[in-house]
């Protein structure tokens, strides 16, 4: 039954039905009735199976076809009307030409289906950031995870009344054919089109594709900010709540951060830390004169491996019930799942990711061990069953911003921790950002490349762009967070991390909140503000201060390299187009070299 009379929304819907050709449509209520008898379905079909009721209650496990375990950047579009709106850093299509080549593949690739149709809420229904969306899709498994990531209901369409302001999401996995795979936004018509992938970075068209390419464009013309940030509350002792918002690229330990649990020195004194979101953070100038950000999804789309008791005994938690695995090792005796990472008792005789037999310690014809979970499989968890969820997880007028983090993977060069001077000289620490790659894209892995505000395959418009907005909105906002850099990845000459991080890394949100609120000191340096080694809280670590002092320095040599290299990609990937400000930042950031050396 049709859950509108909404004439935009119905002739959204006939238009799709009239080229896909599904044999049954279905609108989806969202209610945990209808939910069930789809799961019935899918484990009928074999799509999906159901966990071990007893130990992982509501759990379902799904494998993906085993070449689309991935997002992949080479086939996502940003089919803005004119090339320079998708910017340097963007793939771009001609919308007219992307229509026509998606329409084609789309044409009748329901014939035998039903059409799902999920309407959607990003953000709280009815909250002021709030914004829908309806995505047709052919797949239950998509509905499931929806039904989890976003806030499914048809109160959606209540609230959206006789309103055009709908993202139009098309999702169908045709017949997941590689060299028809295309993910392509289209931000003038609010419109997304999935094609030939069920991975859910691809396919859960509320996340990537609306929350932060679709988002990031309506930010920047409606003057709010969509970014790839997690966003976290610690509590001090004195009960005042500082948060953080922090943006690293995909795999890189955003979920880690956001969840974690201070070392004993901390609890001890009564610091906690809330977690408000791990991956999008929807950011609006607010009262006080300051940022306040939301997280948009009700849900977490968590990476697997390395996810236990003691790197996120939150995270787990939070699958243990109710949570669709992808991707991971499914034991079909016990209807069970395992991942690398998760103890040290990998099951035997079971089914690896690709559901091939599997037991742990299998090697192949090179004496290699041969994993059983991919490395980018995936839970997709509710929200609510996060120990440590923030009460203001709901809070519609989202949680006031007192810092800022950007952080990466670099093995040398950028130190543990530094603070930009303000918010300009913070922009440009955003913006040349670099991180090494990770399985949560297609392609090579443990490469270095620039990723400014680890937006890069997230930015639906023009990055020159986009790093104006965050200029312009430092401009208009009083209370500004402060900005920092972190990394938590150094290492020595053997590949060792010199860093212990996870819920160590509390002693440097510690110190970045000292920053904030003006009591301890810091170290000026070429790049930025420093801590002096002592004010890093290294009690019940096995480390010194002189330990420590390796990774809190600014090594101009590596540093002028590192100035050549930002100079050699903002000239070669935006030329004049890249706003005056930030060639002013690089030019004192070599000034600074140069008086220091
Ligand atoms: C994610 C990603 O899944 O960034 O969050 O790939
Ligand atoms: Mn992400």
């Amino acid at each position: 039954m049709e859950l509108t009379t909404n004439k935009n929304v119905l002739d959204f819907v006939q238009k799709y039905v009239d080229l896909m050709k599904p044999d049954k449509v279905e609108w989806i209520d969202g209610s945990k009735k209808q939910l069930n008898e789809l799961t019935k379905i899918a484990v009928s079909t074999g799509e999906i199976y159901k966990c071990n009721q007893k130990l992982l209650p509501g759990c379902l496990y799904h494998r993906t076809a085993v070449n689309d375990v991935a997002r992949v950047e080479g086939r996502t579009f940003i089919c803005s009307r004119e090339q320079k709106n998708a910017g340097p850093t963007n793939n771009w299509m001609d919308p007219k030409e992307a229509y026509a080549k998606l329409d084609a593949i789309a044409d009748g690739c329901m014939k035998g289906r039903t059409m799902y149709i999920i309407p959607f809420s990003m953000g709280k229904i009815g909250s002021k950031f709030a914004k829908y969306g309806i995505e047709l899709t052919d797949s239950i498994y998509v509905v499931l995870n929806m039904a989890i990531m976003t806030r499914v209901s048809a109160k959606v369409l209540t609230k959206l009344g006789d309103s055009d302001d709908f993202v139009r999401g098309i999702h169908s996995k045709v017949k997941l054919e590689e060299e028809n795979r295309y993910i392509c936004q289209f931000p003038e018509d609010n419109t997304i089109y999935s094609l030939n992938s069920g991975y859910g970075g691809n396919v859960l068209l509320g996340k990537k594709c609306f929350a932060l390419r679709i988002a990031s464009y309506q930010g920047w013309k409606e003057g709010w900010m969509a970014e790839h940030m997690l966003i976290l509350g610690v509590q001090k002792p004195d009960g005042d709540i500082k948060y953080i918002t922090a943006a690293f690229p995909s795999a890189c330990g955003k979920t880690n951060l956001a969840m974690l649990i201070p070392p004993e020195t901390y609890t001890k004194k009564g610091y906690k830390v809330f977690t408000v979101g791990d991956d999008i953070a929807w950011i609006r100038r607010g009262k006080g004169g300051m940022l306040y950000a939301v997280n948009p999804e009700n849900g977490f789309f968590g990476v697997a491996p390395g996810t236990n008791v003691k790197s996120n005994p939150n995270a787990l938690a939070t699958t243990r019930k109710d949570t669709i695995f992808t991707n991971v090792v499914y034991d079909p005796k016990k209807k069970t799942v395992w991942w690398e990472g998760l103890d040290k008792n990998p099951p035997k005789n079971v089914l690896d990711w690709k559901g091939n037999k599997w037991s742990g310690g299998m090697v192949d014809a090179e004496g290699k061990i041969i994993k059983g979970a991919h490395p980018n499989s995936r839970f997709t968890a509710p929200a609510k069953n996060c120990p440590c969820l923030s009460s203001e997880f709901e809070n519609p007028k989202g949680v006031p911003i007192s810092a800022i983090i950007f952080g990466g993977r670099r093995a040398k060069a950028a130190p543990l921790v530094y603070e930009a001077r303000d918010w300009k000289h913070g922009v440009f620490v955003g913006s040349i950002m670099a991180s090494e790659t990770t399985a949560a894209a297609a392609g090579a892995v443990g490469v270095v490349r620039h990723d400014p505000m680890a937006m890069l395959p997230f930015c639906g418009y023009n990055m020159a762009d986009y790093f104006q907005h965050w200029l312009d909105m430092g401009k208009k906002v009083k209370n500004k967070p402060k900005i920092f850099n972190v990394n938590w990845f150094r290492t020595d000459d053997e590949g060792n991390f010199l860093w212990p991080g996870f819920g160590d890394n509390m002693r440097v949100l510690d110190w970045i909140i000292r920053r904030c609120e003006g009591v301890v000191d810091a170290v000026e340096t070429p790049i930025g503000y420093m801590p002096k080694p002592e004010d890093i809280n290294l009690d019940g670590l096995d480390m010194s201060v002189d330990d420590l002092k390796q990774i809190l320095d600014c090594d101009k040599k590596v540093w002028s390299a590192e100035a050549e290299d930002i100079e050699n990609y903002y000239r070669s990937k935006f030329g004049d187009t890249l706003p005056k400000e930030l060639y002013a930042e690089l030019a004192k950031l070599k000034k600074n070299l140069r008086k220091r050396a």
